[in-house]
């Protein structure tokens, strides 16, 4: 194939969707050009890259001028694998300390989105190739941990409606979404009842009583609509794991307690989808989750891999899990997200591309869900950032139908 060189390169500062100052990068080739934004975790993994050095937003801005965008002119921009091996050559670090992995990943994904343009290809076929598929959306009904202030202490409780298309699952997510809202203000009376980071509901109510609400509203739209609605939680466990126990709002629990309880959400409540059970380096209680409900149910590593193939190995060979969440800005680069996505598929295990608590508007990862035939495609329910993907996949279904 012909080459295609990138002309010019341009990188802004814009704002996420708590207010924080991300990066958006934009490259330019002849008569064409990409460009994509970086979201921000708050949960995030220790393995992950560091998003900024020494967590400052403007020192990648000066590494790119001084380092980047130079080297970027010129180069060929179909070689995505070279493209993204120039920017860890560039860094020199192993986890994008120098330039940061929220500069890297905008790069990245705006080049993939450039040569997409040229081609005038969509997206999701110059990354996937010919077997696309739509996913289910996994939405974030009620939300805690380091997504509010003073909600549950597992951080989100989400349902995947089953509808006939793309558009009546989301339709039907924000259904429950919109009963759980009902419910919790009928309980509650007077007090406030808020949206934290991913527009989930928060509130001041136990783990047990989300499950409750969740379980009967989501039980309700189902009859009513004659829909199968999963449920799940991510309980990213790392964020209150501290000193080998696990620290509940009223309650502290060892670790045969927390991976009894992650047993029982599917034993007992019919939970499906369960993420980040337990801190982020056990891979054997991972594996004894799995092993005990993982016939049943999609038992998801996600600050557990952190999109790291190394890590995704690990997991394969303990048995730890059965599913792989994917987060670009975990691993920097769009290259090491297919390597890991690649991995986790041929060893059967489901992929799941997720949003990150931070958000903007742009809609990348609708296209990844579809390129990688993920299983479902995780974000919030309602909010302008979070619908932009789940619309986006809404056109795509109508592209491959
Ligand atoms: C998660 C994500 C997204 P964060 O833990 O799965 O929901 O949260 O982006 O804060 O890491
Ligand atoms: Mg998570």
């Amino acid at each position: 194939m012909e080459d295609i060189e990138i002309v010019d390169s341009k990188i802004t500062k814009i704002f996420d969707s708590r207010g924080n100052p991300t990066i958006e990068a934009t490259i330019f080739l002849n008569y064409a050009s990409g460009t994509a934004s970086a979201p921000a975790g708050a949960s995030t993994g220790k393995t992950e890259v560091k998003a900024y050095p020494a967590s400052n937003i403007d020192k990648s801005v000066d590494f790119y001028n001084k380092h980047i965008k130079n080297a970027l002119h010129g180069f060929n921009a179909i070689n995505q694998g070279g493209f993204d091996r120039l920017l860890h050559e560039l860094d020199g670090t192993d986890d994008f300390s120098n330039m940061g992995g929220n500069l890297a990943t905008a790069l990245s994904m705006a080049n993939a989105k450039a040569v997409a343009n040229y081609l005038e290809i969509p997206l999701y076929r110059y990354v996937g190739g010919l077997n696309p598929a739509i996913p289910r959306p996994m939405g974030n009904i009620i939300g805690g941990g380091k997504h509010s202030k003073n909600g549950t202490t597992i951080q989100e409780f989400l349902v995947s409606s089953q509808g006939k298309t793309f558009y009546d699952s989301v339709f039907y997510n924000i259904m429950v979404h919109r009963r759980v809202g009902e419910k919790l203000s009928e309980k509650l009376k007077g007090q406030s009842v808020g949206l934290g980071d991913e527009k989930a509901w928060t509130a001041d109510v136990s783990d047990e009583e989300a499950i409750e609400i969740m379980k009967e509203a989501a039980g309700e739209i189902s009859s009513e609509n004659k829909i199968k609605i999963y449920l799940g939680v991510d309980f990213a466990a790392d964020s209150f794991h501290e000193n080998g126990k696990y620290h509940y709002k009223k309650s502290i629990k060892t670790r045969d307690e927390q991976i009894d309880y992650a047993i029982s959400l599917n034993r007992d409540h019919g939970f499906y989808y369960i993420e980040d059970p337990l801190y982020d380096s056990d891979f054997e209680g991972f594996a004894e989750i799995t092993k005990s409900i993982g016939k049943n149910a999609m038992i998801v590593g996600d600050d557990l891999y952190t999109t790291n193939a190394t890590r995704i190995q690990k997991g394969i060979e303990m048995k730890s899990t059965n599913a792989v969440l994917i987060k670009v800005n975990q691993i920097g680069t769009l290259s090491d997200t297919v390597t890991s996505v690649k991995l986790a598929t041929k060893n059967s295990m489901d992929t799941v591309v997720s949003h990150r608590s931070g958000e903007t508007t742009d809609d990348f990862i609708a296209s990844l869900a579809v390129a990688f035939n993920s299983r479902f495609i995780k974000t919030g329910t309602i909010g302008g950032e979070r619908l932009a993907k789940l619309n986006e996949v809404i056109r795509l279904e109508e592209d491959l139908v």
